[in-house]
């Protein structure tokens, strides 16, 4: 008799685990679904985690190819295509808020193709430090054209050879170059004596002596990815959004208070409005956004060194770095 309770007990034992198992299971996986920004994007749009416990989801697409990938975390982004189910397992060590977002271009809001990962856990989430444009005061959205440009392109080639004659140890802080403009050194630099072409070529210089060959090379892929369907392969604010974002602009330019001119994306190529540009000011701008503009926020998105990097990289379409290694 005692037996057959046992028995009886340890069958019923058998079956919770056997039903409870693929059930507990099954709830850590979750699935996320795609569609394009203007049918709601990413579906659910937030999703709850807990830190250290892994974070299974199953990604499918209902229209067309998207790619899916968190910010600031190191991952290779996942396509996520039609009618088709792929699985990404996430864990998170710390807790705090993270961004996911889409990694291919599927049409011109594509970058509101974002979504939230709230994840839970003992500490709470220690605070991002602000952006360097806030400390400084700097107003990032003021115009900031210099008033006269440089005959030719710089070429930091020169300026090395230029940091051999003369001291440039004042100017060569990274805490130096982020605070000033390529203009207002070169204005500083006049107390080496150096002639108007010399003092350009030592800022194109000391632009590419605060940056590596690696940098650079991750600035210019993270550029390629994001910033290139805007702002164009070659920095001419000519990327193949540039059209649509100027004729979205002027059925909206009446409600926003940003004018018409203020959609176009940003020529990096254009000598006058970039070197009068600090690197915080532009990283204030990348990290930040347009508000209101078509320029995206990407502070959620890339850690702080990938921002310099790219930064580093869009003073490239003003200077000359060939001939420097490092
Ligand atoms: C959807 C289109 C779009 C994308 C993608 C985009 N931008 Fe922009 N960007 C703009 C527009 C429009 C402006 C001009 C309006 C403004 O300054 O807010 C702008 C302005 C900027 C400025 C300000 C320049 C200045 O002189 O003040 C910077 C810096 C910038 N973008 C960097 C980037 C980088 C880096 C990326 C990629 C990570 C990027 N943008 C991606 C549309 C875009
Ligand atoms: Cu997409």
């Amino acid at each position: 008799m005692k037996r057959e309770i046992l028995a009886r007990i340890l069958l019923l034992a058998l079956c919770l685990v056997v039903v409870l198992i693929p059930l507990a299971l099954r709830d850590r996986s979750l699935t996320l679904r795609a569609r394009m920004p203007e049918d709601d994007g990413w579906s659910p749009q937030v999703i709850q985690a807990a830190a250290g416990q892994p974070l299974r989801l199953r990604l499918t697409s209902e229209d067309v190819t998207h790619g899916f990938a968190v910010g600031q975390m190191e991952m290779a982004s996942v396509d996520v295509l039609p009618g088709v189910v792929s699985e990404v397992t996430l864990l998170f060590d710390e807790p705090g808020i993270y961004t996911f977002f889409c990694t291919r271009w599927c049409g011109l809001n594509h970058w509101r193709m974002r979504g939230t990962i709230e994840v839970s856990g003992g500490d709470a989430p220690a605070l991002a430090d602000a952006p360097l444009y806030v400390a400084l005061g700097l107003d990032i959205d003021a115009p900031h054209p210099v008033p006269g440009v440089p005959s030719q392109i710089p070429s930091a080639a020169r300026g090395g050879q230029l940091a051999e004659i003369v001291s440039l140890a004042e100017f060569s802080t990274p805490e130096y170059y982020r605070a000033h403009s390529p203009y207002q050194v070169y204005q500083d630099l006049v107390s080496t004596n150096l002639n108007a072409a010399e003092r350009w070529d030592v800022v194109s210089y000391l632009w590419r002596s605060q940056t590596t060959a690696e940098g650079l090379a991750e600035g210019a892929r993270l550029y390629a990815q994001n910033c290139a369907a805007c702002h164009g392969e070659t920095g001419g604010g000519d990327g193949v959004f540039a059209d649509q974002l100027a004729a979205s602009g002027q059925s909206s330019s009446q409600t926003m208070h940003g004018s018409m001119s203020a959609r176009t994306p940003a020529d990096f190529t254009d000598a006058q409005n970039m070197l009068g540009a600090s690197p915080a000011l532009l990283q204030g701008k990348l990290m930040r956004g347009g508000m209101g503009t078509g320029m995206p926020m990407w502070g959620v998105i890339f850690t702080e060194e990938q921002s310099w990097n790219i930064i580093a990289f869009l003073y490239s379409f003003q200077f000359q770095y060939q001939g420097v290694t490092r």
